[in-house]
């Protein structure tokens, strides 16, 4: 018996759109995030790097990250000198060094405590429940100075040395997008984000004005 047309038309239909499922995964065909990629145009990028960040995620909570954000104290200096967070983390400091540290945030901070002076080798954790900016410094070393920047949702990025960044699966919306450094007043504007597109921010020089 002959198969009709009409049977062998559907059988390639149905391999095609099976075909096209398999090369199309869900996630391509979803309604996902969008990349926003951009510079932070400061001369002090090259010593201090800038956290761009979006202010605010409406009616969305971010749980902290299930592993712990860390932060060392090596070769007496804060590392990485920057830890972005999203609020309700727990950090990890560790004292890397050979030498005894402290950690104390001044007033000012969107979180104060004071870890007392530990010795080599020694984890302290600290919870960061509050939005805002964390200064860290260490009373056994005065030229030691590190940040926890306390954030609502997890859709930042640092620059690098040339103050690019890219920040990755952002729902698609319209945010107003920040900028932190610690030497310059915060900035902002609004930036647009559709899915699957990559918009792009730049921050002017005259913008970023010294604090
Ligand atoms: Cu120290």
């Amino acid at each position: 018996m002959r198969m009709s047309r009409s049977v062998i038309f559907v059988i390639i239909w149905i391999i095609a759109l099976a075909f096209f499922v398999v090369t199309n995964p869900p996630s391509a065909l979803s309604d996902g995030g969008g990349n926003i990629k951009g510079v932070v145009k400061t001369p002090w990028i090259k010593r201090y790097e800038a956290l761009v960040y979006i202010d605010l995620v409406e009616k969305k909570e971010f749980p902290p990250p299930k592993k712990n954000p860390f932060m060392s104290q090596k070769g007496l200096v804060f590392r990485p000198h920057i830890v972005p967070v999203v609020k309700g983390s727990t950090v990890d400091f560790t004292n890397d060094d050979n030498v005894s540290h402290n950690i104390f945030s001044p007033p000012g901070s969107a979180k104060r405590f004071n870890l007392g002076t530990y010795g080599a080798g020694v984890s302290m954790a600290v919870t960061f429940d509050k939005l805002g900016e964390v200064a860290l410094l260490c009373n056994v070393h005065s030229e030691m100075v590190g940040y926890v920047i306390v954030l609502q949702n997890p859709y930042f990025a640092l620059t690098d040395k040339k103050g690019i960044f890219e920040i990755k699966d952002v729902p698609a919306g319209t945010y107003t997008l920040k900028v932190w450094h610690e030497k310059l007043k915060e900035t902002s504007q609004e930036v647009v984000v559709e899915a699957g597109k990559t918009v792009s921010a730049e921050f002017a020089k005259k913008e970023l004005k010294r604090r």
